[in-house]
């Protein structure tokens, strides 16, 4: 046990992943000294409790990352790419949420049961980040395949809580709902269509070849954070009225032989990962049970008979807590273990 503590930054304290990484940061005992949380000048002046003791969240500046040691980042894509760089030449490690600096080749890509090794590349840029929640649960369950069976080829659908979008769209969902209920019209404030009873498939921007940049992380994550360009994603992510959890709909090609049981007795015993596959007693993942867990849920294992080497499966996590909170926690662990 090492007895040194951090002084530890939050960016983005206020946000529906902020405010989770508080509570990681407690319930995973995380060796905080001094704990400073930061947020837009909206949110100046409020409190927020960590430890049992009230907090007053700060302003972020440029100047706020003196004397800190570790800075998790949750505040959207500008903020990470303005304010990371302040605290990483102040000498405060960042570990970053955003989409801002995941492909940069300076920047390690880290999901903790895969490539844990990769963080010792912060030491370019003082930057680590931390994968789209839609990639970090799929690559949960994905690595331990990879290594043993080659996968070739992944076709994903996604279903998507409305929390990955913010407290913001979780309002919205409430709202719309409620209202639907009481036969008015529901207000549009954060998605382009209704929420509330449909299904959209779109999530973060389109692109010019026709897929989202969310579909495009997919991909690009998932070679990075595997290490192998070898790997071909194809993804329709779809956001669905759910609040908590994130589902996938996965089809994987291997060019080793594999069956179903190969796939189950591999994810039994693999790290973050809960097989949950008894069809006979209705038991699948689903995202209501997966909300305020750290695992990744796996079931509905199958072959998939049109094909020589393929399985089906579902894979089910809470999007806020091990798509985003949990993980850059976990990130910081092994910062402050083996490099700090
Ligand atoms: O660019 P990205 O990476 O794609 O990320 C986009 C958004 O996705 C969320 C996060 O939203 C982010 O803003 N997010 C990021 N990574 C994620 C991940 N891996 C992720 N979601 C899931 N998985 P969020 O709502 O969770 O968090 C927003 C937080 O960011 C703070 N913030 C925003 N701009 C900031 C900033 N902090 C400092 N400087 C800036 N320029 C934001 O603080 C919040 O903590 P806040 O003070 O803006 O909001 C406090 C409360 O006020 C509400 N609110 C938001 N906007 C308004 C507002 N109230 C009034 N008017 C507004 N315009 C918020 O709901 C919040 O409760
Ligand atoms: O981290 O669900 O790249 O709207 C951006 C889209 C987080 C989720 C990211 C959403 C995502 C967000």
């Amino acid at each position: 046990m090492r007895s040194k503590k951090f002084n530890v930054a939050l960016a983005g304290a206020t946000g529906a992943v902020g405010n989770q990484m508080i509570t990681c940061l407690e319930e995973r005992d995380f060796p905080v000294n001094k704990i400073k949380l930061l947020a837009s000048n909206r949110s100046k002046g409020r409190e927020l409790i960590f430890r049992n003791r009230p907090f007053k969240v700060e302003e972020l500046t440029e100047n706020s990352f003196e004397g800190m040691d570790i800075a998790l980042f949750s505040a959207g894509g500008g903020t990470s790419q303005h304010f990371a760089p302040h605290a990483a030449k102040a000498g405060c490690v960042v570990v970053d949420n955003s989409s801002a600096w995941r492909m940069d080749p300076d920047v390690p890509l880290v999901v903790p049961e895969v490539n844990p090794h990769a963080v010792a590349g912060y030491t370019r840029k003082g930057i680590v980040a931390n994968p789209n929640c839609s990639t970090i649960q799929m690559v949960v369950a994905l690595n331990p395949i990879h290594q043993k069976f080659r996968i070739k080829r992944v076709v994903v659908s996604t279903y998507q809580a409305v929390s990955g979008t913010g407290v913001k769209a979780m309002d919205e969902l409430s709202d719309q709902t409620r209202a639907i209920m009481n036969f008015s019209d529901p207000e549009l404030k954060v998605y382009p269509h209704r929420i509330a009873f449909n299904c959209l498939p779109h999530i973060d921007v389109f692109q010019e070849n026709g897929y989202t940049k969310e579909e495009m992380k997919m991909l690009n994550e998932t070679r990075k954070i595997m290490e192998d360009d070898s790997i071909q994603v194809t993804a329709t992510t779809v956001r669905v009225p759910v609040f908590y959890g994130h589902s996938e709909s996965v089809n994987i090609e291997t060019e080793a032989p594999i069956s179903a049981e190969d796939v189950k007795s591999m994810l039994a015993e693999a790290p973050g990962v809960e097989l949950v596959d008894d069809p006979s007693q209705n038991v699948y993942p689903m995202p209501i049970d997966s909300a305020g867990q750290d695992l990744t849920y796996v079931g509905r294992i199958r072959e998939d008979f049109t094909i020589p080497n393929g399985i089906n499966m579902w894979i089910v996590a809470d999007n806020i807590r091990k798509g985003a909170a949990t993980n850059t926690v976990q990130i910081a662990e092994i910062l402050a273990q083996d490099y700090l």
